[in-house]
């Protein structure tokens, strides 16, 4: 409790909650294809906190709302950023899927876009669909009131949940995210090899993006590429870095 005191003044004080960007690249020519916005917690006592650290809790209180709209404001500033200086790449954001189950989130995320003047497909939502599947009812409308917005859908972690296939045949989405745990296994786990190429072959099947993600090595990366990968993200590319240092990266691989 004394946490989520500490996240409600962090959230109006707006100096402790940080985002940090990492760019996803094309396996081709090394173009980046999007940025993940990641949110750190410079806490005063507590040092650096991870989301993981928080998340649970601020899901469980009634500040994920508030929560939710700094960060897509954080991130659609960074956007806005990116087209003064002609990039047009997508920016990445996390939802935690329970803010899925707030009927205003669309209107809030239109009104954002308008503020900050970004096209709705500049913006990726992130999804993680093993939390998603138990309240699938609810939360269609919210996703599809989204995507007729233009809004982007991304499912995250995808392969680690009980429904990966169930959520894919029943929500529309643009882009598949390979969790980084097969990426990891893949040079030494035909399974976890199999499981890649399955997952990017079927991918382009339905006509998504894929991207690889947790690519730590060169072998990795070429071993995605082999399995007919096309975008990957991860230390070995680029680790996620300060907002100001991301448009001289974007510019330099553009
Ligand atoms: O960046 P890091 O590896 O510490 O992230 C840990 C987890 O927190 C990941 O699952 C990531 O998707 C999630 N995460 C990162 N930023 C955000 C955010 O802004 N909102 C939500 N809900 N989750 C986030
Ligand atoms: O759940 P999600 O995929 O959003 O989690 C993203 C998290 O993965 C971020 O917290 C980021 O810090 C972390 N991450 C990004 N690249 C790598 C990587 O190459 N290796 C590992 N271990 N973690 C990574
Ligand atoms: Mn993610
Ligand atoms: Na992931």
């Amino acid at each position: 409790l004394a946490l989520l005191a500490e996240l409600r003044e962090a959230l109006q004080t707006d100096d402790q909650l940080v985002l940090v960007l990492q760019p996803a690249v094309d396996l081709a020519t090394g173009a980046p294809t999007g940025v993940e916005a990641l949110i750190r917690w410079r806490h005063p006592r507590r040092g650096l906190l991870s989301p993981a650290d928080f998340i649970r809790a601020v899901e469980n209180s009634d500040q994920l709302g508030s929560f939710t709209r700094y960060v897509l404001d954080k991130a659609l500033t960074v956007a806005a950023g990116w087209a003064g200086e002609g990039l047009d790449i997508p920016i990445s954001v996390n939802l935690s899927a329970r803010s899925l189950l707030d009927p205003r989130l669309p209107s809030e995320i239109a009104e954002a876009l308008c503020r900050h003047q970004v096209p709705a497909d500049r913006l990726v939502l992130e999804i993680t669909e093993t939390v998603v599947m138990s309240e699938l009812e609810v939360i269609d409308q919210v996703l599809s009131a989204l995507r007729a917005m233009g809004v982007q859908l991304a499912v995250d972690d995808f392969g680690t949940g009980f429904s990966s296939l169930s959520f894919l045949a029943r929500v529309a989405v643009d882009e598949l995210k390979v969790d980084r745990s097969f990426v990891l296994r893949m040079g030494d786990s035909p399974q976890a090899a199999a499981i890649v190429r399955y997952t990017v072959g079927m991918a382009h099947e339905l006509g998504l993006r894929v991207v690889a993600e947790g690519v730590e090595t060169a072998a990795q990366r070429s071993a995605l590429t082999e399995l007919g990968c096309t975008a990957a993200q991860g230390y070995h590319f680029f680790k996620p870095m300060p907002a100001d240092k991301i448009a001289a990266v974007l510019n330099s691989l553009a």
